[in-house]
């Protein structure tokens, strides 16, 4: 075989084994993502337009996300109106918020503070007042 025949099979493996470990990690981490988990609370997210809503377990709701640190936190995610997207920018989470849809995000913090929440798909004219607050006690 010529030269040329053995650098262009090798190319073509090589590049076989790296799109089969990076699909492999990928898979790894997405079903990780989006496996149940244990969680110490739920709380239900409502998006609509613009604002967000906290359902805690005992019913009362909230405009803020309050949370102890430490807790891994179950968030039933659904939306009211059109697609939203909550994210948590410096956990580095974000989620669809789909009408008639349930999705699942968990957030485990860790350090007591305030964080951004924000919504990052385009819901109308009031989108970029889509704000909100995660308020993580110690
Ligand atoms: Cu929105």
């Amino acid at each position: 075989m010529e030269r040329a025949k053995i650098v262009e099979n090798l190319t073509i493996i090589g590049a076989l084994a790296l799109f089969i470990v990076i699909g492999w990690s990928s898979w790894a981490v997405l079903n990780d993502l989006e496996s149940e988990k244990p969680a110490d609370i739920t709380i239900k997210v409502i998006g609509r337009q613009f604002a967000w809503t906290f359902v805690y377990p005992d019913g009362t709701q909230s405009g803020e996300l309050r949370v102890k640190a430490g807790q891994t936190v179950r968030l039933e995610l659904t939306s009211e109106d059109v697609i939203h997207s909550i994210y948590f920018r410096d956990f580095g989470l974000k989620k669809d918020v789909v009408p008639g849809k349930t999705n699942v995000l968990y957030i485990t913090p860790l350090v007591p503070g305030q964080y951004l929440i924000q919504c990052t798909e385009f819901c109308g004219e009031g989108h970029y007042s889509m704000l909100a607050w995660l308020v993580v006690e110690s």
